[in-house]
């Protein structure tokens, strides 16, 4: 019989690779959407109609048992969360229940769901480099102090200590996997690598005159979504459950990524192009995240497979292709 899996945060980038990877291995696929209306779901249905759609809400306990209850998973995978770092500080309380009381109360859900057999059910958190905040080793591994710079990252980090406690107090075979920046075409424009691919396809084709950005000196370790997810499955796949760093180990800054996005549309001198916005600074930074992966390497045999020049350039190029077609340019 098939494996079932439950994926909280189906809509998100993460979702949508992870749903498409468990597919192709074989899963039968259910993914946990919230809201009346989501705008996100259509999208969903056409590109991963494979997928069942299951209705619940991370901060609703019942809905997570139904949804458990209907999904039968063999794993659940909990991505979802409010993600965007600069929405956190005006919205901290929010971001603090759904970002960190979700993580308990899907794990609670599972828990109880699981009864006696506790390891019927495998469970993935979505931790975050953003823990790490004001690092304290570089390279960060799994080892590091975390110093959270955020209300998304505070709320990271008792997400993170949660999944941790449902591990060795019940005996769940439950997994954190700490993730650095990982980006796609699929990623949401809010954040800083779609913004520019989008913006630079814009340009390029004359559509758009300038973008506005904050800290052009801000460093990440940027690796690709697709061979993320892949890290996630693996660390269910293992005897015993554990927390993994998953990075390139390679660190850029958003200038660079500039180069390279500005390079791929045929512009060398962006200089004129770019405009510095006080209105996209954070109130405190995280200025150089650059992930250790060797354990998640050596234990799960994981390696990413995208480098940041082809990773920048696949976006880009996506973003050309949608922007023309957008415009009815297309070939
Ligand atoms: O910012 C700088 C900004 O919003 C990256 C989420 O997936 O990864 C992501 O969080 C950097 C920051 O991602 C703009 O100051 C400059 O230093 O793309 P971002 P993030 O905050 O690193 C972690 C691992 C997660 O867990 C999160 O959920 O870029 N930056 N100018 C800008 N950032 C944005 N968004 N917009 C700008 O105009």
């Amino acid at each position: 019989m098939s494996k079932r899996a439950l994926i909280t945060g189906i809509t998100g980038q993460d979702g949508m690779y992870l749903a498409e990877l468990l597919l192709r291995e074989g899963y039968e696929v259910f993914g946990l959407v919230r809201g009346q209306n989501n705008p996100k779901l259509p999208v969903l249905a056409a590109e991963l109609p494979d997928v069942k759609i299951l209705t619940g809400d991370l901060m609703d306990l019942s809905s997570l048992m139904r949804a458990l209850a209907a999904s039968q998973p063999d794993e659940v995978y909990n991505l979802g969360a409010i993600s965007f770092v600069a929405y956190s500080w005006e919205n901290a309380a929010v971001t603090s229940e759904v970002t960190g009381l979700g993580v308990l109360n899907m794990l609670e859900a599972t828990r109880l769901h699981a009864g006696s057999d506790i390891g019927r059910v495998r469970f993935y958190q979505a931790s975050s480099s953003e823990m790490f905040g004001k690092v304290q080793d570089v390279p960060q591994r799994e080892s590091t102090l975390l110093w959270p710079r955020s209300p998304y990252g505070v709320a990271k980090v008792y997400g993170h200590y949660m999944t941790i406690n449902y591990r060795e107090s019940y005996g769940m075979h439950a997994s954190s996997g700490i993730l650095f920046n990982h980006e796609s075409p699929r990623r949401g424009p809010e954040f800083v690598t779609r913004k520019i691919s989008q913006a630079v396809a814009r340009i390029s084709l004359g559509v758009q005159d300038s973008l506005s950005l904050g800290n052009l000196d801000a460093r990440r370790d940027w690796g690709y979504a697709g061979d993320y997810v892949r890290a996630m499955w693996l660390m269910l796949q293992q005897d015993d459950a554990d927390d993994y760093v998953i990075s390139t180990g390679e660190t850029h800054s958003i200038r660079e990524f500039l180069d390279l996005a500005f390079a791929r549309v045929g512009i060398d001198d962006w200089s004129e192009k770019v405009r510095v916005d006080p209105a996209f600074f954070r109130p405190a930074e995280v200025d150089l995240l650059i992930g250790d992966p060797a354990k998640a390497r050596e234990v799960l045999g994981w390696t990413p497979t995208v480098g940041f020049p082809e990773l920048v350039a696949r976006m880009v190029d996506h973003d050309v292709a949608e922007q023309e077609a957008l415009l009815g340019r297309s070939a």
